[in-house]
Order: C-alpha cells, then sequence, then structure tokens
C-alpha cells in the first residue's frame, strides 16, 4: 500500500490537474512540490526527461512521468477503478482522454493567438470538437460515462476550468447550447477531488498568464478590467 507520493507541480498546469484529481479520488495522501517552469532546478531536469510537469515521485523514489500514465498507474495501484473494465471500453475512454489533449492544445492556440483572425479560426476549431464531444456524452449523466466517475472525467475537469475565467471577460461562444456538457461541466465544477486540484489563486495567476501572452485574448482582458466598474 503506497502511502505519501509527490506530485511535482505547476500552480496551472492542467496536466498535474488530472494527477491531483486522480490521488483525490482514490483517497491518497500526497504532497506538492511547486516548480518554476522558467527557471528548471537540476534535480527537475534530471527526473523529467521531457523537462515537464507532471511528475510523480512514489513513495519507492521512483518518478513517473507523462500525466496518462501516471493516473493509470494509480488506477491500477489503488482501489476504485477509474478505467472502464472491457477492452473496447477502456480504449475508447483513452481515446478521450487524448481528446482533452488536443483541446488544451487547441485552447493554447487560443490565448496564444495574436490576432482577431487566428483567434476566431481558433474558437471554431474548438467549437467542432465540443460538437463531436457532445455526441459522446452518455445521456444519463452526470459523468463522461454515466453514473461513475472515470479518468476522461478527471482530464475534462481542468479543460472546462479554463472556461469558468475566460467565461468571465469574454463570450466565446464556444460550448453554447452544447446541453450535455454543460451539464457534465456543472457536476464536475462541484466535484471535491476538482476543486481541490488547484490553489484558492488559480482565477487570478491564470489571468496574470493570460495578460502576459500579449494576445488577442490578453487585449480582450485588458479591455474588460478597464472598462469593469471598481470592485470595493
Ligand atoms: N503530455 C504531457 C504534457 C505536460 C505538459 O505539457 N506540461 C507543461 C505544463 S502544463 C510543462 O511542464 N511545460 C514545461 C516545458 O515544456 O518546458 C502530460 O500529459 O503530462
Amino acid at each position: 500500500m503506497i502511502e505519501v507520493q509527490t506530485l511535482i507541480s505547476h500552480t496551472l498546469c492542467p496536466y498535474v490537474q488530472r494527477a491531483a484529481i486522480v490521488l483525490s479520488e482514490k483517497s491518497i495522501p500526497f504532497d506538492r512540490i511547486y516548480i518554476d517552469l522558467a527557471n528548471k532546478p537540476d534535480w527537475f531536469q534530471k527526473a523529467s526527461p521531457l523537462g515537464k510537469v507532471p511528475l510523480l515521485k512514489t513513495e519507492e523514489g521512483h518518478y513517473l512521468f507523462e500525466s496518462a500514465p501516471i493516473v493509470e498507474y494509480l488506477d491500477e495501484t489503488q482501489p476504485g477503478k477509474l478505467h472502464p473494465e472491457g477492452p473496447v471500453e477502456r480504449a475508447r475512454h483513452r481515446a478521450y482522454v487524448e481528446f482533452a489533449s488536443q483541446i488544451l492544445n487547441g485552447i493554447g492556440s487560443l490565448y496564444n493567438a495574436k490576432h482577431e483572425q487566428d483567434f476566431e479560426s481558433a474558437k471554431e476549431a474548438l467549437r467542432a470538437k465540443f460538437c463531436h464531444l457532445e455526441d459522446q456524452i452518455d445521456l444519463r449523466g452526470p459523468f463522461f460515462a454515466g453514473g461513475s466517475f472515470s479518468l476522461v472525467d478527471a482530464a475534462f475537469a481542468p479543460v472546462f476550468r479554463y472556461f469558468d475565467v475566460l467565461d468571465d471577460f469574454v463570450d466565446l461562444k464556444v460550448l453554447d447550447s452544447l446541453k450535455k456538457t454543460g451539464k457534465w461541466r456543472r457536476h464536475l465544477a462541484e466535484r471535491p477531488s476538482v476543486m481541490a486540484a488547484v490553489a484558492g489563486t488559480y482565477q487570478d495567476d491564470l489571468k496574470v498568464f493570460l495578460r502576459r501572452r500579449d494576445s488577442w485574448l490578453s487585449r480582450l482582458l485588458n479591455r474588460f478590467e478597464s472598462t469593469a466598474p471598481a470592485t470595493a
């Protein structure tokens, strides 16, 4: 039985959140070490072959890298399966975890777009992916595959968290009228493991990050903040 593991993290990283969510879902106690990705310490460079977070340091001192193998390792070694039993369904779930990663790349394209035209193209590409996803969500809810939380839910909760921040200052319409997606998103936002995956400063930290992109979205955020009434 593994007792205390360490999740090598970054405050905003959605892939780190996947691992944090799964650790919480499995009630595994863990510590966190936060890395400044602009100034990676030597030990981190040695332990992380791709130079990325998350890393999971197991109790035995092994460093595991890449969020997908990390969460599968946790799923295989701890009680309470988050992957379906059947091989076809399991393969489909793995594919939708990857689909979540592709959506994260699309969100990156959105917040990095320098001009309105690229921003609009990134929005359209995201909308197409979410329209596909809408048809894949189990009608019964509340989770992706119906009644039980899975690794697909752990992968999408951090995706929806971006929209929770963006919705504050821009009307993207990317998720408009996608009823099952909307319900799923709201349900995940209230899940304790999802809420606990980031610090209370996440929203503000993400806005600082977005402002620094010097992108079309940064301009929208700055414009919104310069016209929003000051709060007391
Ligand atoms: N495929 C990786 C992606 C992880 C990733 O992109 N991590 C980012 C932060 S969100 C990172 O560490 N970037 C640092 C770098 O690329 O230098 C996974 O699933 O773990």
